[in-house]
């Protein structure tokens, strides 16, 4: 077989980027590891920067997501007994985000994948990128136990953190950067009203908290998370007392508590590996790049990375200039640093990290105060939550 771009990996980065190539005439492959209803189970990200709302129009499935999707126009912080509401849409000058599952996102672009008869290979084991420092690139895969060879001209390594991709590139060849966070998330769903209709980030002594939706009546709740933590000894009842001890008393006093359906544990790390550029292999989002979901970056970096690969293929097949891949490491990660760096902030304002020293504490306090307190602080963050320019 023989495509233009062989992506390896099916969530959204893969997808994204096999739509908008695609609808351009570029023929392309998909090559995941997991089954279609593994990778449909999955229950990630929930909060959509506008550029990630412009792209999944451009692809031609908006749809759903602007039927289905809640508008925020704001978020709040809880400390201290007390909210305080960042007016996101006064601040930015009329941004907002858009709170839509990134399952439902998955689904929409696999979907018109499908309708679009567009080829995806789910259950493709050992697949490995080859020759993508030369002129001749291909991916091997293995299927019903045959071994099979798809020649290219460009890979796409949109396969996460833990995926092939990046693992091909030679060490001599690539440089990455790691932060790894002494806490996890503890996450559930819900089919209970949301507490509040926008998101809740709480920053309380027995540490971080996040109220969050899917919808008017499916609630998504995190509470931060010893490492060693084990699901199975956290009962229903367990995680809604400790989510109520860490709000305000007005949110704790109307929560309303039901079964999960969903509940787990990810842990929390910043990681960037750099270039994002292999000769004619492009990593792609999570295969790039990780940040601690705090600041809603991780599904929104992945969004912008497909922006400027798209752009620059697109220059590329249309063009004939190879200007856009060229820079597509060096804009990607002048983006990517940037989310790294709010994501940290965020992450470091709002949890209770084990062994902080009296001094840290009282700066994390006071960095809470002047964000209280300043709207040209309130600004600046507001400026980072929206997303910043592409
Ligand atoms: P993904 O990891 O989504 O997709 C990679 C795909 O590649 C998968 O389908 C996988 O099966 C496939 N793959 C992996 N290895 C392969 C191999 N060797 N061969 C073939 N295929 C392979 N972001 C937020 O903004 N907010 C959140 O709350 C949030 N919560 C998260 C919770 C968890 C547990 C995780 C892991 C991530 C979370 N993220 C969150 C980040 C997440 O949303 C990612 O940013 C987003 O999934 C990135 O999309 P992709 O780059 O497509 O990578
Ligand atoms: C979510 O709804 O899953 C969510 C929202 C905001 C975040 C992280 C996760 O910062």
């Amino acid at each position: 077989m023989r495509v233009q771009v062989a992506i390896i990996g099916s969530g959204p980065s893969g997808l994204l980027l096999g739509q908008l190539l695609g609808n351009a005439g570029i023929e392309t492959v998909i090559l995941d590891r997991s089954s279609r209803a593994h990778i449909l189970g999955r229950v990630r990200a929930g909060v959509l920067e506008e550029g990630t709302v412009g792209l999944m129009d451009r692809a031609g499935v908006g749809a759903r997501m602007h039927a289905e999707g809640l508008p925020h126009d704001g978020f709040s912080f809880a400390f201290d007994g007390r909210d305080h509401r960042i007016d996101l849409f006064d601040l930015t000058g009329g941004k907002r985000v858009l709170v839509y599952g990134q399952t439902e996102l998955t689904r929409d672009l696999i979907e018109q994948r499908e309708a679009d008869s567009r080829l995806t290979i789910y259950e493709a084991a050992n697949v490995t990128p080859h020759g993508f420092d030369g002129a001749a690139p291909h991916v091997t895969y293995e299927k019903d136990g045959v071994t099979h060879r798809i020649d290219c001209d460009f890979i796409a390594g949109c396969d996460g953190f833990h995926g092939a991709s990046r693992k091909a590139v030679p060490d001599s060849a690539i440089r990455t950067f790691e932060k790894v966070y002494p806490f996890g998330w503890l996450g559930v769903l819900s089919e209970v009203p949301p507490v509040s209709d926008e998101l809740i980030y709480a920053n309380h002594a027995r540490g971080f908290a996040l109220c969050s939706m899917r919808s008017p009546t499916r609630s998504r709740y995190y509470i931060q998370c010893a490492l060693d933590e084990r699901i199975e000894d956290w009962s229903d009842d367990r995680f809604w007392d400790e989510l109520r001890r860490r709000l305000p008393a007005h949110h704790a006093e109307a929560m309303v508590t039901g079964k999960s359906f969903e509940k787990s544990i990810a842990p929390l790390r910043s990681f960037v590996a750099e270039p994002m550029r292999f000769g004619r292999l492009f990593l792609v989002g999570d295969a790039a790049h990780i940040v601690p979901p705090t600041g809603a970056k991780g599904l929104n970096l992945a969004a912008s990375d497909v922006h400027y690969l798209f752009s620059g293929l697109l220059e590329h097949y249309q063009d004939r200039s190879n200007g856009g891949l060229d820079a597509y490491s060096a804009k990607a990660l002048a983006r990517v640093w940037k989310a790294v760096r709010f994501s940290w902030w965020m992450t470091s304002m709002l949890h209770r990290f084990p062994q902080t020293s009296d001094f840290d504490q009282k700066i994390q306090e006071a960095e809470l105060d002047y964000l209280t307190h300043s709207r040209a602080a309130e600004t600046v963050l507001a400026e980072n939550y929206v997303g910043l320019p592409y």
